[in-house]
């Protein structure tokens, strides 16, 4: 294992330029760093998002409560570059104190209602539509249980393991090895529960699978990070089952466009202001009528 020489100083300063990935946008003080209102279309529910996993979950279930037929769930998904700092205008700050996306702003009562963090955006929906949350007490704990499971395990997936394997400057094998051994760890809990049940909560695809699937369905399928081989990810066989049975969903193919900026033009999405977006609005419909 590679020594590392640094000995933490008696009281951290910040270091602007430290090399990260995100060091543009990393900040030890939170706050917005400029003045800007977030846009308001016409529809009841705004979105103010990306395309990371804890975007699409929320895309996917607004999605899945319009193929429902939950006309209320219309919504315009407007599009916030992280890596431009968007999260700091004073209007997100305004719907998301903690300045991540995904934000929602739900303007159908008589005063707008502002969600953030994306379970708490899950559960908030699933009541207000009544939908993908049981409602038998304890198919309900088992679908909480896996949302709240979710929202506390996938840092250690993310800022743990992708960070350390992907993103830092330099591989510290100590921090890889750590969080590689909790992912791997991680991947078998879902795996060892999808070999009992078909979704997360039992017969049931509820919010759970919602919140669970963008990421670990993506680690499972080797799509994060490009670190699928290192995971030996095919070993999950229960979990790629659930992963490509959510995949197939129409729903779920329209969510994980909305608000997308990488990947086949034919993919992107990056607003979304109406249904009928999907079929002309996309970056290769764009690019023809440029
Ligand atoms: N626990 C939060 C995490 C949200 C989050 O980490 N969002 C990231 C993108 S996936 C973000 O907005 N990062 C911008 C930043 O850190 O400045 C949730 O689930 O909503």
């Amino acid at each position: 294992m590679t020594e590392q020489a640094y000995v933490p100083p008696k009281v951290w300063t910040w270091n602007k330029d430290n090399g990260g990935r995100f060091a543009n946008i990393n900040r030890p003080i939170a706050g917005p760093t400029h003045d800007k209102a977030l846009p308001v279309g016409r529809h009841p529910l705004q979105l103010y998002s990306l395309a990371t996993p804890n975007g699409v979950k929320v895309t996917v279930m607004l999605e899945e409560l319009l193929a429902l037929g939950h006309a209320g769930a219309e919504y315009d998904a407007w599009l916030i570059l992280i890596n431009h700092g968007d999260q700091f205008s004073s209007g997100f700050v305004a719907a998301n104190p903690n300045s991540k996306i995904p934000a929602l702003v739900d303007h159908s009562g008589p005063e707008p209602i502002r969600v953030f963090e994306s379970g708490s955006i899950l559960l908030y929906l699933a009541e207000k539509f009544g939908a993908f949350l049981p409602t038998d007490p304890a198919t309900r704990a088992e679908c909480l249980s896996w949302l709240f499971w979710q929202m506390g395990s996938a840092p250690y997936l993310g800022g743990g393991f992708g960070h350390f394997y992907a993103y830092a400057p330099i591989k510290i094998e100590y921090a890889i090895d750590r969080f590689a051994m909790e992912v791997k760890r991680q991947l078998d809990v879902l795996d060892r529960r999808l070999a009992e049940t078909l979704y997360l909560a039992g017969d049931e695809y509820t919010i759970a699978d919602m919140a669970v699937w963008p990421w670990y369905g993506g680690m499972a399928k080797g799509l994060l990070y490009e670190g699928g081989e290192f995971l030996q990810v095919q070993d999950y066989k229960n979990l790629i089952r659930w992963a490509d049975q959510i995949a197939e969903r129409p729903a779920v193919q329209r969510g994980r466009m909305v608000n997308r900026v990488f990947g086949d033009p034919a993919s992107q999405l990056h607003e979304r202001h109406d249904a009928g977006d999907f079929e002309t609005k996309t970056q290769d419909k764009l690019a023809q009528t440029a």
